[in-house]
């Protein structure tokens, strides 16, 4: 029986997704379409009758503006709102800034699809002295250093929220509230890994497209039923061989 019905989504499309870039923990921005991904998001919800009492997002702009952009849909600009560092992206290493398509175009798709989709296989590190070292950046001031990566694969970002998960949020869940989690592509793959059981290879094949809430509906137990996206097949199917074709050299 259905008990619980969770809401799960990737922010809508950034600066950097618009520019095909590596983004990882860099806090850019929404572009003038993942605006239009939010507030569509937030319709979707709407028209289908979801609402949420409490949600969880990371610390990363593009996550934080989506949500409010659904909160604004909603009118549910009072709903408690938690942001946290263990929800962001992966650290995507020394790739962060580097063009997707480029870094094909050098290295190969195999390669890149390695770095981007592997379980366990983290891209190059940054270095300490970049620019785009956590350990710099005033949002992480009150982290421990020692937790901060300088590079993650999907299996490092799964340890990384799962206590997160654990403490806060699947609490909230059983306690009954209506929950939405507005993240990133690769948390929202962590998520889906653990809830479904997924195995460490097939993991690799699944893509999250921008925007698109995804809709977990759990037993009393909190395990999964099924799961479906709130868009029209089509929609969905168009979104996420955006996502695919982002690592191929010509797109
Ligand atoms: C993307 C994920 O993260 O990229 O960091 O570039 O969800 O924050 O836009 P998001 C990034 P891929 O793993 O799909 O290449």
């Amino acid at each position: 029986m259905v008990v619980y019905k969770l809401i799960l989504l990737r922010h809508g499309e950034s600066e950097w997704n618009e520019k095909n870039l590596f983004c990882g923990w860099n806090d850019v921005d929404l572009s003038q379409k993942g605006i239009e991904e939010g507030k569509q998001a937030g319709k979707w919800l709407k028209e289908q009758g979801y609402t949420f009492d409490v949600a969880y997002t990371s610390v990363l702009k593009r996550a934080i503006k989506t949500l409010y952009l659904i909160q604004e849909e909603l009118d549910l600009h009072w709903t408690p709102v938690y942001r946290h560092w263990r929800l962001n992206e992966r650290v995507y290493g020394d790739l962060q800034g580097k063009n997707k398509a480029q870094t094909v175009a050098k290295y190969g798709e195999d390669q890149v699809k390695i770095w981007r989709r592997a379980y366990d296989i983290p891209p190059p590190p940054l270095d300490e002295s970049s620019e785009y070292n956590p350990k710099n950046d005033p949002k992480y001031q009150n982290v421990d250093k020692r937790l901060l990566p300088l590079t993650e694969c999907l299996k490092d970002t799964f340890v990384r929220i799962l206590p997160y998960w654990h403490d806060h949020i699947a609490p909230s869940i059983r306690s009954g509230q209506n929950v939405l989690i507005c993240v990133h592509g690769t948390a929202v793959r962590a998520l889906i890994k653990y809830l479904d059981q997924v195995s460490d290879g097939d993991i690799s094949k699944i893509d999250v497209p921008t925007g698109i809430p995804l809709i977990y509906e759990l037993d009393e137990n909190m395990n999964p039923i099924r799961h479906y996206y709130v868009a029209p097949d089509d929609v969905v199917k168009k979104a996420i061989e955006k996502v695919m074709n982002q690592g191929k050299a010509k797109q």
